[in-house]
């Protein structure tokens, strides 16, 4: 299997830096009632946090904590005072109890601000700085390593298809909408180190044109920055696999982390934590003997 190098070797963090020798796999934790995957098992603070706690004992890197879902079926926008209260008791606890670091999952500035104020050292913006025009200005104060995330539209509609007409080449529009997002967080002061890039599996996109980003990954990896990748239990995996429920996409989600870790994809968003860290770590041992790095 031809494997590409990720250009990006190092990821900046607020108050330390990760090493992108090795596969990172983000475990996902959805303080949300209605999350498409797993809505409603981690919704009191203490469930989460013991979430959390156990994806960092089974091997996650980096803990996503996030409280409104962008489900496909539509979902309800939350306000940020609603946000706020299921979220960053969750972070507070995390960032001082466990030794991984801790990742927001909010489109909204003051969710981030807060979360940034409680010891997070990540924000993952799945609008990337589109939603919130403060966004870009609180993450570069804080130096808050920051996930640009490709999506097109608002949270209720962006893991819809009403925004994916892309034309032939899906993957060359994407690369330039991340592009413009890219210019919008070094304007802002966001360093280029402290910057990811994800090309949004399923958000905006039918299934055909996910596999085709997926298939073109290293056309993203050649922009040079840390590429994260969110294919677990998604839509597509599941079309793919003839998994209707989401819990039963696990296979398919392992088969696609493998091939985007080939392609240079560094950091994998799972639900599944200790099967990602799994399979990651016997793959990249036979990517780096031929070659990989
Ligand atoms: N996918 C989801 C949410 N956040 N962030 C990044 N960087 N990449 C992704 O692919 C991504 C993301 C959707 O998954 P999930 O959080 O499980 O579902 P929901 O939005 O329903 O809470």
């Amino acid at each position: 299997m031809t494997s590409v190098a990720a250009a990006g070797k190092k990821w900046t963090l607020r108050s330390r830096t990760l090493s992108l020798d090795t596969p990172l796999v983000m475990g996902v934790v959805n303080v949300t009632p209605d999350s498409f995957s797993d809505g409603g098992n981690f919704f009191s603070p203490d469930a989460a946090f013991a979430r959390a706690e156990e994806m960092a004992e089974e091997g996650a890197d980096i803990i996503d904590i996030g409280g409104e879902s962008t489900r496909p079926q539509g979902a309800a926008p939350v306000d940020a005072a609603e946000e706020r209260r299921r979220v960053i008791p969750v972070v507070e606890r995390s960032c001082a109890a466990l030794p991984v670091p801790i990742s927001v999952d909010t489109v909204k500035s003051t969710i981030a601000e807060a979360a940034l104020g409680s010891g997070a050292e990540i924000v993952n913006d799945v609008s990337a700085l589109r939603l919130d025009p403060r966004m870009g200005a609180v993450c570069a104060s804080a130096g808050a390593g920051v996930i640009l995330m490709h999506s097109r539209g608002g949270v209720s509609d962006m893991a819809t298809y009403a925004h994916a007409d892309y034309g032939p080449d899906v993957t060359g529009a994407v690369i330039a909408e991340l592009q413009a997002a890219i210019a919008r967080a070094t304007d802002a002061g966001i360093a280029g180190e402290a910057i990811a890039l994800d090309p949004g599996i399923g958000f905006a996109k039918r299934s055909e044109q996910s596999i085709a980003l997926l298939a073109e990954l290293p056309r993203l990896v050649a922009l040079g920055f840390p590429v994260v990748v969110g294919v677990s239990r998604k839509r597509v995996i599941g079309e793919l696999s003839g998994a209707s429920e989401p819990a039963d996409r696990l296979e398919g989600t392992i088969a696609a982390n493998v091939l985007a870790l080939a392609a240079g994809a560094r950091v994998f968003r799972v639900h599944d934590v200790r099967a990602a860290r799994r399979s990651l770590d016997v793959a990249w041992a036979v990517l780096r003997r031929g070659g990989a790095s």
